[in-house]
C-alpha cells in the first residue's frame, strides 16, 4: 500500500476511505511524517499560522447533556455556573481588546432561556463594542439550532440575521463523531450529523466561512473517524466554505466519560496527519493548542498541521476543566512564533480569513502578500 499511497499524495490524488485505514494501521511513523509534511507543503509551504485573539464564553448552563462535557452546568444556582449578560460580555471585551486583535470566539451552551434574539443583540452590540477589524467568530452549528428552535425560526433566517448584525465566521464545535451509534452513547440528545452540515452548509451559502472538527479519543474506531472526515469533504465538495479542520482530542477529568483513558500521543500525530492527507479540499488544519499542550502541538506540526489557533489570553476554561495541561492558556505572538520557529518552520500571524499575513520569522512585520 505504501508505494501506492505515496504516489497519490505526490500527484495530490485524492485518497480513498481504504487509503485512510491503511494510513492508521501504518506503523511507520516517520513514513506518515514524511507524508503529511509533503502535502501540508503543497498547500501552505513551511507556513503555521496563529492570530491574535481572545474568547467568550456566555454562559455553561446548557440543556444538552453530552457524557465528555466537562463543563455544562443544569442550572444558575449550580456549583460553577455561570452566565453573562450582555452588558457585562462587553466590558470583558473592552478589557481584553488590544490593538493587534483581529478575532473574538464566542462559544458556550445552549442555554435554556435565551433564544436568537439575544445572541443577535449580543453580536450587535460587540460590534459597536470591538472595531471592525475584529471578526466575530461565533456559535457551534448546535448553538445555532437551539437558538433558533427557541426563537421559531429558520436557520437560513437566523443565520442571516446573525449575519447582517455582524457575525463574520463560524467555530467548528459541535461536530464530535458524527456516526448515529456513537452520537447516541455520547451526545444523546444534541442535533444529528446530518443537522450539523446542513447548518455549515447554510453558512456557506450565506458567504459565512466556517470550520470542522471532531472529538477523538473516547469510544470510536478508527472507522468511525474515516467516516467522520468523509462525512466533512463531501461537504465541502459541496459548498466549500470550511476554512480549517480541527481534531480535538477528548479529555477525561470531571465528566461522565472519565474512565475512558485518553488517547496516547501516537495516536493524535497518526490522526493529524490522516486529516491532512484526506481533507485535500480543506486549507488548514489546526493543532489546538490549549487542547494540546505546546509539545505535542509541535509535533502536530510534523504530522501535517498548519495552525496553532491564537493567543487566547486566559479567556476561555472550556479544557482547563477537563483536565487538560494548559490550565490558564495565554501565549504572547513571541511566544507562537518560537514554538513555530523551534519545530522548524516559518510564523504567520493571519486574520480569520487568512487573508492579511504577516510573516513573522527572519523578517520581522513583513506583509508577505499571497
Ligand atoms: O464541540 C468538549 C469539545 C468543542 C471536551 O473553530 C471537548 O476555531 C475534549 O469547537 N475534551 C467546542 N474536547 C470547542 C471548539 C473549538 C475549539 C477551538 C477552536 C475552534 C475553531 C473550535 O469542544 C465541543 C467538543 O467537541 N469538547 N468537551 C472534552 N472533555
Amino acid at each position: 500500500m505504501a508505494p501506492d499511497v505515496a504516489s497519490k499524495v505526490e500527484r495530490g490524488a485524492r485518497l480513498s476511505r481504504e487509503d485512510a485505514a491503511h494510513l492508521f494501521n501504518c506503523t511507520d511513523l516517520g513514513f506518515l511524517a514524511r507524508l503529511s509534511d509533503l502535502r501540508r507543503r503543497q498547500i501552505n509551504g513551511d507556513r503555521v499560522y496563529f492570530n491574535q485573539n481572545f474568547h467568550i464564553e456566555p454562559s455553561n448552563v446548557c440543556i444538552h447533556r453530552c457524557r465528555f462535557c466537562s463543563y455544562r452546568r443544569n442550572h444558575a444556582g449550580d456549583e460553577g455556573a455561570w452566565t453573562w449578560d450582555i452588558e457585562e460580555m462587553c466590558r470583558y471585551a473592552r478589557q481584553k481588546y488590544h490593538p493587534d486583535i483581529t478575532e473574538v470566539h464566542i462559544t458556550g451552551s445552549v442555554h435554556p432561556q435565551r433564544n436568537l434574539f439575544f445572541y443577535v443583540d449580543l453580536v450587535k452590540a460587540l460590534r459597536a463594542t470591538l472595531p471592525l477589524q475584529v471578526t466575530i467568530k461565533a456559535f457551534s452549528a448546535i448553538e445555532i439550532d437551539g437558538m433558533c428552535r427557541m426563537a421559531g425560526t429558520s436557520h437560513l433566517d437566523g443565520l442571516s440575521l446573525l449575519k447582517e448584525s455582524g457575525l463574520g465566521a463560524i467555530p467548528g464545535g459541535g461536530a464530535e463523531i458524527f456516526d448515529p451509534t456513537v452520537r447516541q452513547q455520547i451526545c444523546p440528545d444534541k442535533a444529528d450529523a446530518s443537522t450539523w452540515l446542513s447548518i455549515h452548509d447554510t453558512a456557506h451559502r450565506l458567504g459565512i466561512a466556517s470550520n470542522a472538527t471532531m472529538l477523538f479519543g473516547h469510544i470510536e474506531s478508527v472507522q468511525h473517524q474515516i467516516d467522520h472526515l468523509e462525512r466533512i469533504r463531501n461537504q465541502q465538495d459541496k459548498s466549500g466554505g470550511f476554512t480549517a479542520f480541527i481534531p480535538l482530542k477528548y479529555r477525561s477529568a470531571n465528566n461522565e466519560l472519565s474512565h475512558i483513558k485518553e488517547a496516547g500521543l501516537l495516536q493524535t500525530l497518526r490522526l493529524f496527519a490522516v486529516s491532512r492527507l484526506f481533507l485535500d479540499n480543506i486549507p488548514h488544519i489546526k493543532a489546538y493548542w490549549p487542547m494540546l499542550g505546546r509539545e505535542v502541538t509541535q509535533m502536530a506540526l510534523l504530522f501535517g498541521a498548519d495552525d496553532l489557533d491564537g493567543t487566547i489570553q486566559q479567556s476561555t476554561k472550556i479544557y482547563t476543566m477537563a483536565g487538560a495541561e494548559e490550565q490558564n492558556p495565554g501565549l504572547t505572538r513571541e511566544e507562537l512564533c518560537s514554538l513555530v520557529e523551534t519545530a522548524g518552520y516559518c510564523a504567520v500571524e493571519r486574520d480569520s480569513f487568512y487573508k492579511n499575513r504577516y510573516l513573522c520569522t527572519n523578517i520581522s512585520d513583513h506583509e508577505t502578500g499571497n
